[in-house]
């Protein structure tokens, strides 16, 4: 990448240009990035002018500037939220101690390795998204999905700034093996369970973005808490941007669900016949992207996370804005388990619930895109609810990966799992069904026969502005 103006390419509010070993660092990590957007980034139309969100500042003026751009020579940057005078470390056996500028040696280890499994999700989800392009369902869609994509690379370019402003060697070691690693790869798969998924069509993106991507919200959320204050600051400001990817996903599922609710209304329950998505096959789905993205929160009861909370590393979600002691040491709460055949709840002492209590706090705001889902049916005058499953159902980690759950909760046989599963999750055929409707709409202003035109289009511009250029 010789003759670039690397620091104008750059866009930061880190100091880059005065910090030469971190440019250093940088220089020789970003032809290795842009090697791996071209080997595992979105497949095709790399060279098309995409009409793309970039920040350049993190003011209101900054952040948001719209205009067309080449994927690759997208505009990665660095940012920071602009600093707190004064913070202090919010909770934990620091309470009140200043906020850390330089990571705490002793805590090093454990602060790579949350740093490293946050933006190990961030490439992963643009891998899992690559095949996506071949089958937009419209220039609209298409768009959002390489929004999505280029800011999940720059949430990547977040964590390692991070790793090479603060880790030293160490964390060069790890800003590589992100580049590395390659979701769903038997020998070297992404950390964690649904960044190793496929998303082969875009119901499954729009379930990732609303089901996936909040966790990654949660997750940020409870980072920003941190009293490493260059962690706090730079989730902080990645926060502004996931806001939009869980847009893509409840307007996206949204627009299936209008689509949907309209061929029934016209032609009566088989939509299939008309090229519909029909309501069952969604709530498969979204079974299916519930669970997994329940995984992500980690075991119920976990030492790890009572670890992150006490030594002052990950908070609560909102955790300034909550009235206890900030400690927790006598504190108990809640915690839904499985007790033999049945599922109980119990007191658990509440630093090892953190994981359990930030799930909570993540399901009480995934059913309210639920709701407003079952509105817009209702709105139809069909009789029909799409309903979060039982967080029990389909886990694979934590306390309920040995069981056999139902959606609704019941704890069953394997025989009755067996013979019922294909009733919860999306079969082969489903599959089949959903990937054969994926034909690619590549018309300005036109949308494929199983999702609703979106109410407004990007930025003010028209729904069937250009927003991807095919010539
Ligand atoms: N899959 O005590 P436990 C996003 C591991 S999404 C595989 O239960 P802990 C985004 C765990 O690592 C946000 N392994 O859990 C979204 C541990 O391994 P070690 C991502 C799992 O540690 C869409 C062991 O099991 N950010 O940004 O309390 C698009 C026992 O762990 C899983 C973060 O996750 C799993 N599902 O909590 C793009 C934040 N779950 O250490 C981006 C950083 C657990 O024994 N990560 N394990 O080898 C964390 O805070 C924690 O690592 C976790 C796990 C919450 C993930
Ligand atoms: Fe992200
Ligand atoms: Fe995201």
């Amino acid at each position: 990448m010789g003759g670039i103006d690397y620091l104008e390419r750059i866009p930061n509010n880190v100091g880059l240009a005065e910090n030469r070993r971190l440019q250093r660092a940088l220089e020789e990590w970003q032809p290795k990035f842009l090697a791996w957007w071209q080997e595992m980034g979105p497949e095709g139309y790399q060279a098309r002018d995409v009409y793309l969100r970039t920040a350049i500042s993190v003011d209101a003026a900054g952040w948001a500037k719209f205009g067309y751009t080449r994927m690759p020579e997208y505009r990665w940057g660095i940012f920071l939220a602009e600093p707190e005078p004064g913070r202090v470390v919010n909770f934990g056996d620091h309470l009140g101690q200043p906020a850390w500028q330089e990571v705490p040696g002793e805590y090093r280890g454990t602060l790579r390795r949350l740093i490293v499994t946050q933006g190990d999700t961030e490439p992963a989800s643009v891998e899992q998204q690559r095949h996506l392009g071949r089958t937009c369902p419209s220039l609209y869609d298409l768009r959002n999905l390489f929004q999505v994509n280029v800011e999940e690379g720059r949430h990547l370019w977040a964590m390692v700034y991070l790793l090479d402003a603060y880790f030293g060697r160490d964390g060069r070691e790890e800003a590589e093996a992100l580049l590395q690693r390659r979701s769903g790869d038997r020998d070297k798969p992404r950390i964690l369970g649904a960044f190793n998924e496929a998303t082969p069509d875009w119901l499954s993106f729009f379930m990732f973005c609303f089901f996936t991507d909040r966790d990654g919200k949660y997750q940020l959320a409870s980072l920003a808490e941190s009293g490493f204050d260059p962690l706090s600051r730079t989730c902080r400001f990645m926060l502004t941007e996931e806001a939009h990817h869980m847009f893509v996903g409840e307007a996206g599922i949204g627009r299936i669900v209008q689509k949907t609710c309209e061929l029934m209304r016209a032609h009566g329950d088989d939509v299939r016949r008309y090229g519909g998505i029909d309501l069952p096959t969604m709530q498969k789905y979204l079974n299916f992207h519930c669970s997994v993205s329940l995984d992500l929160f980690g075991s119920e009861i976990s030492t790890n996370a009572a670890n992150f909370y006490t030594l002052g590393l990950k908070g609560r979600f909102e955790e300034t804005k909550k009235t206890d002691d900030h400690r927790l040491k006598d504190a108990a709460y809640t915690v839904v388990e499985l007790d033999g055949d049945r599922i109980v709840t119990r007191e658990q002492p509440a630093l090892v619930s953190l994981n359990e209590r930030l799930r909570d706090d993540y399901v009480a705001d995934c059913q309210r895109g639920v709701d407003r889902w079952n509105r817009v049916i209702r709105e139809h005058g069909i009789a029909f609810e799409l309903t979060l499953p039982h967080r029990a159902f389909h886990r694979a980690i934590g306390g309920f990966a040995e069981a056999r759950v139902a959606p609704d909760g019941r704890v069953i046989s394997q025989a009755e799992w067996d013979a019922r599963h294909h009733e919860w999750l999306p079969t082969d055929a489903d599959q089949a069904y959903v990937q054969g409707l994926m034909l690619p709409v590549v018309e300005p202003g036109r949308f494929a026969g199983w999702i609703a035109p979106p109410a407004r289009g990007v930025n003010g511009q028209p729904v069937e502005y250009e927003y991807v250029r095919l010539a």
